[in-house]
């Protein structure tokens, strides 16, 4: 099942069931459903989910709106897609991919002689998990993810998240831009939690795709794009086969001695690594594939204040 939360002109956040080419508005509030956390909250499992979700659909019956439709710029005036899902908490896993490792490890070496952090995380049996950002901080297909005023060197993150029900079940898989400002981050390790985590810092979309549509999670084809005035200056493709962990061990650690709200999101890496020269720039689009799951799509944007 392929859910979202979409806009519609004087009514506001809608929840969507995705069907081919139609979106089921499954809103509820009379059920208590007015977001998809609500239903990921009531259903508990992906099969809780897709049960609710389904007899809302056979419940209400109302008119489908066009799922291409809504997959436009936002605006006021036009139903359009917002972020799947507010997710009370997102969380990140790091060098879950070799190529990811050995690209931090040259780099953190070359500029500050800490060869080791990264290739040591990613042989460890404990990950590098880190906290990324709340509902405010995440932005949805077509709206601007930011490059923020004190960074010249943020790059795309693409990789593919999980999104978390009761007690860490994997209830579903969406699209994640991890964006992040590597400049801070390699100024100094303990500048990380201020690379990761801003306004605007964390794309998620086009939908959710729940547990049991996803097929195999450990097969799922990532393309990043960088689009820059109307060109394709970046594109390169990973494969989940290449994730070095396994997902439920991910979930496990991130749940140890620790509360972890449903809804929460854990993007789970990424294993393209976008050269240093394509930072990203004003303007500039980034879009995200994966199989299964669609393109989530997003302009870039430097932060007001260096703007002024
Ligand atoms: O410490 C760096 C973060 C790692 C990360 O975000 C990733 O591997 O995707
Ligand atoms: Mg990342």
């Amino acid at each position: 099942m392929k859910l979202v939360q979409f806009f519609l002109p004087g009514k506001g956040k809608r929840v969507g069931l995705v069907r081919g080419d139609r979106v089921l508005d499954v809103t509820a509030p009379d059920e208590g459903v007015h977001a998809v956390l609500d239903l990921v909250e009531q259903g508990k499992t992906a099969a809780g989910l897709v049960k609710r979700a389904e007899w809302l659909s056979r419940r209400l019956r109302r008119k489908a709106l066009d799922w291409p439709g809504l997959q436009r710029t936002p605006s006021r005036r036009a139903a359009h897609l917002l972020v799947p899902i507010d997710p009370p908490e997102v969380w990140g896993a790091g060098a879950t991919y070799k190529r990811r490792a050995e690209f931090r490890d040259e780099d953190t070496a070359a500029a500050k002689g800490l060869k080791g952090i990264y290739d040591s995380v990613y042989e460890n049996p404990r990950p590098e998990l880190f906290f990324k950002a709340t509902a405010g901080r995440c932005v949805g297909p077509n709206t601007p993810v930011l490059v923020r005023s004190d960074s010249q060197l943020t790059a795309a993150e693409p990789g593919l998240a999980i999104v978390l029900g009761a007690r860490g079940a994997i209830v579903a898989f969406t699209a994640c831009n991890d964006v992040s400002a590597w400049d801070i981050e390699r100024e100094n390790p303990l500048y990380l939690p201020q690379s990761k985590i801003y306004l605007g810092c964390c794309a998620l979309g086009p939908c959710l795709v729940t547990s049991d549509e996803i097929g195999d999670p450990y097969g799922l084809q990532i393309r990043c794009s960088i689009i820059r005035g109307g060109k394709t200056v970046f594109s390169e493709a990973a494969n989940t086969s290449q994730f070095h962990r396994r997902l439920e061990d991910l979930v496990s650690w991130l749940l140890k001695d620790n509360i972890i709200p449903a809804g929460t999101v854990l993007s789970t890496g990424t294993g393209i690594m976008v050269p240093n020269d394509l930072n990203l720039r004003d303007g500039d689009q980034v879009d995200i594939e994966i199989q299964g799951i669609g393109r989530l799509s997003n302009p870039v944007r430097q932060s007001r204040e260096s703007r002024a």
